[in-house]
């Protein structure tokens, strides 16, 4: 009854401050003015396009506070009832977030005719916006996408991250190839985040464990840094909900600035502490090859997780505060028992990035609250889930036992019993797991380097371990954690990723978005994507072609333009566009693509004038980072960019092949590449790409896909219907045995395959020494066997695919109903069915509407 009256007093105030304010565009254009004028940032007498973006995304931000403010209400009303969910995740690539924003709250024709009136168009000013790029690519994209489900789908769950001062790095060029810059995406300020002063939580390092008489243990000393919130609102789709990603930021209090040494002109020393703080949310993804690299990447984790539970653990308390009516129910705790805990709380860890939750909600429940550990051990088992994004043994994470003892004892205390208690249960209970102990348990104590295996630390913990596409869910269960399956067979499903249709279709092409609309005389599709099969009968249909291939034309001119203006290489609407974007990494295997380009560079140059005009036309376009430290990455980069420069300027070939290296590959980048691509690469080695996501955003805009049997090319292959996708390429389950047989010098390698390299090798491409690259894929690559990512393999299969592609093309009708099919068949890829999934399975939670 309380609940219900504190409820209906709450909803009257959510009323009172979620009143959206005018939607007229002179009532918008003097809101924008006013923040022109009364902005600190710039002069009350400028009013250029930047100025404008900074206006303009600030009169949306009160918006988004105003509902997002009623929003927070309802939750922690509904708390009391619901769940929360968390995603723990130290990436998010949000990207840029005004057109999204307006977008969602369906205000963006109100906000371009205000911007008209001003003198500024809603396009250019957009552009204004720098990527917020808070994580390096499909895993952090992928907690971006699912931010913006959760918020549509009106669920109670928010984001917790980092606050990184420098995102992902800037992509240059220089003579010897790609070279990294810090990229500012905080130089003037970030119009959306909200910093909350009155969240403050103090974040322990080093130290050590004190045992009082009593047995209790208490972690104690060390350097504490202070966690201070930042929210940036997620505004939902067309609903009043609007989430939070809260991004903590690292620093040091007055106390810690020593005013005695500075006095004495010790400048740096008396800022010691408050440039150590500073560090720990400098960068994303410090380098981690140095000891000290990997001391602060353990730091950021750790900080990200304690805040972020010592948030949830007050949670309870903070309910108290706000009210009392409800206060008179709790024994004094918040929450009535600890025990219902999971049921307010459920944590999914993002990878094992933020594994140290798992000790860290131990330490907080027994050290703090006084719990007993077989208490604390069934709410943190009960609150944990575990999403893995990758089987390649390099990214699962290990680390040394020694920097952890070192840097947070207490957990490593912690975690020692956790495998002693696991190791016991398996004795007792699954002796004939005995002899798998030593590769199931979580601290590898090998003696040259003593590691925990965070991977397994998460999976003994977790109530739910879920991969990303249904091959690897399979692959999770059948070899990474096959051991443990027997144990919990219940405890492993799949959640094959998503993707959001705002940002990747509504958004990024409003065009073929129309047409979309009018064919299926509705945009319900927005919201149940499912709906894009009714497509399906219309895909013969010649209006619907008609008007697609101008959609899609339209989107290819753009799409040139933007290329012209950041490489200068002018290439032809008319010619086939054919796009690879995605890091660089070998077991994603742009080395093959480049190498296909440099056999058809050759194939062209071999035949004669006449015979080249029955070719098709082709504009390939790869683009994506290297890792600073991936030399193998960087030449493959290298290597994009040298073939271009001699093939874009051969007088004879350039009218039909054209090969551009996309420079800064980031989310806004891809908001244009992908509306304008016709053919997509998705070409990884089979079983290395966990699922992929940008085969979805391709696909849903009507791309086809030349691609392996990988990750979720198989599931998008199912959806759309084979006759449309360009397969090729060894399974999964043939790859151990084709890597025994290179091993046993068994591979015959395709004559083309080996004309390719040849011709690398013989200087057309200029100077640069690629015979380390090309030795990758002979000799020893340095990954056990030559050639591990079976290049030379799939190459022959590869040419043939794509000379499939090259004779569909031509056939202009057969084309463009596949790419309608496409886009029908992609409805099973909105990330709003990915979470609707997570909520009903993992997290057990509904939706929280506000009214
Ligand atoms: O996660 C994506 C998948 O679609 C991709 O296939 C997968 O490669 C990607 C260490 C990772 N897996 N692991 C990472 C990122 C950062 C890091 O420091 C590993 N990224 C993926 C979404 O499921």
């Amino acid at each position: 009854k309380s609940v219900l009256s504190a409820k209906s007093n709450i909803f009257a105030k959510i009323a009172a401050v979620a009143n959206p304010v005018a939607e007229e565009p002179d009532k918008i254009a003097s809101n924008i003015s006013y923040h022109a004028q009364y902005s600190p940032h710039f002069s009350p007498f400028k009013f250029e396009p930047e100025q404008a973006f900074y206006a303009t995304a600030e009169s949306v931000r009160d918006r988004l506070i105003q509902v997002s403010n009623g929003m927070r209400l309802i939750f922690i009303i509904t708390n009391l009832i619901q769940s929360k969910h968390t995603i723990l995740s130290m990436e998010y690539l949000q990207g840029r977030a005004l057109t999204n924003a307006v977008g969602n709250l369906d205000i963006q024709d109100a906000y371009a005719d205000a911007l008209n009136k001003l003198g500024h168009e809603l396009e250019e000013i957009v552009e204004q916006e720098k990527d917020a790029a808070l994580g390096n690519g499909g895993l952090g994209r992928l907690a971006s996408c699912f931010l913006d489900s959760m918020a549509t789908l009106n669920l109670p769950a928010w984001g917790y991250g980092l606050r990184y001062r420098y995102g992902l790095f800037k992509q240059r060029f220089g003579k010897e190839g790609q070279e990294e810059i810090a990229e500012d995406w905080l130089e003037k300020f970030s119009p959306w985040e909200v910093v909350r002063h009155d969240i403050v939580f103090h974040v322990r390092f080093f130290g050590h464990v004190e045992v009082h008489p009593t047995g209790s243990r208490k972690w104690v000393g060390g350097e504490v840094v202070q966690a201070l919130a930042y929210d940036v609102p997620i505004p939902g789709y067309k609903t009043k909900n609007t989430i939070s990603l809260r991004i903590w930021e690292a620093k040091a209090g007055a106390e810690d600035f020593n005013l005695f040494q500075f006095n004495d002109g010790q400048y740096e020393s008396a800022a010691q502490l408050h440039s150590r703080a500073q560090q720990i949310c400098a960068v994303l993804y410090p380098g981690d090859a140095t000891e000290s690299g990997k001391l602060l990447r353990l730091k950021q984790q750790f900080f990200l997780c304690s805040a972020s539970l010592q948030l949830f653990s007050n949670h309870g308390i903070n309910l108290r505060t706000l009210f009392s009516d409800l206060r008179r129910e709790k024994d004094g705790k918040g929450l009535r028992q600890w025990s219902e805990f999971p049921t307010k709380v459920a944590v999914q860890l993002n990878d094992t990035h933020p594994t140290l939750a798992i000790p860290e909600l131990m330490r907080l429940l027994m050290d703090d609250e006084g719990l007993g550990w077989d208490e604390a051990w069934d709410v943190t088992t009960r609150t944990i889930s575990y999403t893995n994004h990758t089987v390649l043994p390099e990214a699962l994470e290990k680390w040394s036992q020694a920097v952890l003892w070192k840097l947070l004892p207490r957990h490593m205390e912690i975690i020692e019993e956790i495998d002693k208690r696991f190791i016991a249960m398996i004795h007792t209970t699954q002796p004939e797991l005995e002899s798998k102990l030593s590769s199931m348990c979580i601290l590898d104590d090998n003696p040259q380097k003593p590691v925990v295996r965070m991977a397994n630390l998460c999976v003994v913990s977790s109530h739910t371990v879920n991969g990303v596409a249904q091959l690897h869910s399979d692959i999770l269960k059948s070899e990474l954690f096959a051991d443990y399956v027997s144990i919990w067979p219940n405890k492993f499903q799949n959640k094959t990723n998503g993707i959001t249709p705002r940002r990747w279709l509504r958004f990024c092409s409003p065009e073929l978005s129309h047409i979309i609309t009018k064919w299926l005389k509705t945009d319900q599709w927005v919201t149940n994507l499912d709906l894009l099969t009714d497509l399906r009968q219309f895909a013969d249909n010649a209006d619907l072609q008609a008007e697609w291939e101008s959609a899609k034309m339209a989107n290819k001119q753009r799409l040139a333009q933007f290329i012209l203006q950041v490489t200068g290489i002018s290439i032809d609407p008319n010619s086939l566009f054919d796009i690879q974007v995605k890091r660089i990494h070998e077991y994603k295997r742009q080395l093959l693509n480049i190498l296909g380009v440099v056999y058809r560079y050759k194939y062209l140059k071999s035949i004669s004038p006449e015979e080249r005009k029955n070719t098709t036309p082709r504009t390939i376009m790869i683009g994506g980072k290297a890792f600073a430290t991936y030399t193998n990455a960087k030449r493959i980069v290298k290597l994009v960019n040298d073939v271009g420069a001699v093939v874009n300027n051969d007088p004879d070939v350039k009218c039909y092949l054209k090969v551009v290296f996309v420079p800064n590959y980031n989310v806004s980048v891809a908001e244009k590449l992908i509306p304008g691509s016709e053919l997509s690469q998705h070409i990884s080695t089979a079983g290395m790409e966990a699922s992929g996501s940008s085969n979805m955003k391709f696909a849903l805009n009507g791309c086809l896909i030349i691609g392996t049997l990988d990750g979720a090319n198989i599931e998008i292959r199912e959806e759309i219907g084979e006759d449309n996708f360009f397969l090729f390429g060894a399974t999964a389950d043939e790859v151990p045995r084709l890597r025994k047989e290179r091993e046993n010098g068994l591979f015959k390698p395709d004559p083309r395959f080996e004309e390719a390299k040849q011709f690398i090798r013989s200087g057309v491409f200029g100077s640069y020494d690629y015979n380390p690259l090309l030795e990758s894929l002979e000799g020893n690559s340095g990954y056990g066997c030559g050639d591990y990512f079976l290049v030379g393999h799939d190459f022959p299969g590869y040419m043939d695919a794509q000379a499939r592609v090259d004779e569909v093309y031509k056939d202009r009708k057969r084309w463009i109903k596949m790419s309608i099919l496409s886009t029908a068949g992609s409805g099973k890829f909105s990330s709003d069915r990915t979470i609707s999934q997570y909520a009903k399975e993992i997290w057990k939670i509904e939706e929280c509407r506000v009214p």
